[in-house]
């Protein structure tokens, strides 16, 4: 209220000299360093840079400063703020930082915060079945639901940090999760006890997580500043911060890390440098890095299940390519127009075989991969891009969202044999339906009606009728603890 009324006062005096354009690093200070920090980069509030804010760009980050955030501490300013004021606000928070901070492990360790309160119990205290508890990511109001995936009973539901991106991350035993948020904090929380362990913040501006195989390590790969951190499972504290720059001297974001679990280490997706990197976590060369020379660079992977090949993809080439990690060499490669989402792809067996499935983010198809050949299978068209695709080992069946465009309502199953669609769901038309997980055992499919008021709507996977809807806040990603520490068949790294 407080501040409200020295807002109000404050916002006289720039009224008063009227001629002059709103000055928006003063309105910025004013009002909003308190929350999101003096120098934008998150405080209570998140950080208020391009690369986090992609998503409210144009009347949507308008409308927030006016009218505020639901179901967050974002209150609206379009009583204090005229439409000049939230014009230039919003240019200025859209302009890049000036100086890239330097967020290194002192930054890093100052930030854990650890709950006091946090009280390690000895078994879950819910007698639901471990492995087939499922977490629903809630984007909407930035809180996760811990799903029992045979009653579908919430056990618990807790707020995250502000605009979770990424799979969320298991312990190898399924106990622990970690989650990241695009402003780069780290949450850990204990799922027998169901309760935050603690948070940590690893980069600026991140891009994902993963954990080494052995449980002991989680790296966090970073846009700002441009590095990789690494992160003790344990408490959260700092291992290593890695500047990340080509063998030329380049410096790059990192795209992703992903846990390559036969080989014990990470692999970095390099944005800026055509490299690879793998980061041993064997605990006999912790941290070596190893460098695979590219003509380009690539920004999105799929691995074959053993880990042995990589697919790779530029979101601008109309080229895959296929590493073998053991040679450090381009093995084939492949052709994959139209912007191949190939970290949502999945593998099954077909033909005594084995293929790929990707959708691609700026057509509407699924191509289909034979991973002995690398040829082109199949062109499964479909309703619009998609984004997700997920199946199951007990399921003939592979769900593949539509996510852009008019038919974004729509969800095709598609026949892991034939290739041929065989249903098109539609469960709440004019809305968006996106990401599919799957139960421990494969008979439920559950789907995310992506909107505010949305809910998670679960599919008997057998017969494809619709069995229950839980309500829930723009629910994104599902997240099975058995599905994603067994890496089964269907769902992506
Ligand atoms: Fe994602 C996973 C990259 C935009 C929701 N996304 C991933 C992963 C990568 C990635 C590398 C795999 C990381 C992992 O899980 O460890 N995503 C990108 C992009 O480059 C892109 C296109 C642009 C960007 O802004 O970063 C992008 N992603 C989005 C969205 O707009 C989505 C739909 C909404 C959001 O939350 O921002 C989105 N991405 C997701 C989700 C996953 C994901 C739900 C986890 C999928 C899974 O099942 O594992």
């Amino acid at each position: 209220m407080i501040r409200r009324m020295i807002s109000t006062l404050s916002l006289c005096v720039i009224a008063s000299s009227a001629i002059a354009e709103p000055d928006a690093g003063a309105l910025y200070q004013e009002h909003c360093a308190e929350c999101h920090g003096p120098s934008r980069l998150g405080g209570i509030g998140p950080a208020l840079i391009p690369q986090t804010l992609r998503r409210m760009y144009g009347p949507k980050m308008q409308d927030v400063i006016a009218n505020g955030r639901v179901a967050t501490q974002m209150i609206g300013y379009s009583d204090v703020l005229d439409s000049d004021d939230i014009i230039a606000l919003e240019a200025y928070l859209k302009t890049p930082l000036a100086e890239v901070p330097n967020w290194g492990p002192d930054d890093i360790n100052a930030s854990r915060v650890m709950n006091d309160d946090y009280t390690a119990v000895a078994a879950p205290v819910w007698a639901s079945d471990p492995m087939n508890i499922t977490l629903v990511v809630e984007t909407g109001d930035h809180h996760v639901s811990v799903l029992d995936g045979d009653t579908f009973e919430v056990l618990d539901r807790f707020a995250t940090p502000f605009a979770v991106h990424g799979g969320p991350k298991f312990s190898p035993d399924g106990r622990y999760v970690f989650i990241m948020s695009r402003d780069g904090w780290v949450q850990k929380y204990d799922i027998w006890a169901l309760q935050e362990v603690g948070q940590v913040r690893a980069g600026v501006n991140s891009r994902n997580i993963a954990m080494s195989s052995d449980g002991k390590h989680l790296a966090v790969a970073n846009y700002l500043p441009m590095t990789l951190t690494i992160l003790s499972t344990a408490d959260l504290t700092v291992e290593t911060v890695t500047d990340v720059a080509g063998s030329d001297g380049t410096p790059s974001r990192v795209s992703a890390v992903y846990q390559a679990p036969q080989r014990e280490s990470f692999i970095l997706a390099l944005k800026d440098t055509p490299e690879i990197w793998e980061i041993a976590t064997k605990p006999e060369v912790l941290f070596e890095r190893r460098r695979i020379m590219l003509t380009e660079p690539l920004d999105d992977f799929f691995f074959s299940p053993d880990y042995r090949y990589l697919i790779g993809a530029a979101r601008a080439s109309e080229q895959g390519v296929v590493i073998d990690l053991e040679q450090g060499s381009v093995a084939a490669s492949l052709p994959l127009a139209g912007m191949p989402h190939l970290g949502s792809g999945i593998s099954w067996p077909r033909d005594g075989g084995r293929v790929l499935a990707t959708p691609h983010l700026s057509e509407g198809m699924i191509s289909v991969i034979d991973m002995a050949t690398w040829s082109l299978v199949k062109t499964i068209k479909t309703d619009g891009p998609g984004f997700f695709m997920r199946s199951h080992e007990n399921t003939p069946y592979v769900w593949a969202d539509v996510f852009f465009g008019p038919n974004r309502d729509k969800i095709h199953v598609i026949d892991k044999q034939t290739l041929e669609i065989v249903k098109t769901l539609d469960p709440a038309p004019g809305k968006t339906v996106a990401h599919v997980e799957f139960t421990k055992d494969g008979k439920h499919a559950l789907v995310s009606l992506w909107e505010d008021d949305g809910a998670v709507i679960i599919y008997d996977a057998a017969t494809l009728e619709e069995v229950k809807r839980l309500p829930m806040r723009k629910p994104s990603g599902k997240y099975n603890v058995w599905n994603k520490i067994s890496f089964s068949d269907g769902t992506s790294h």
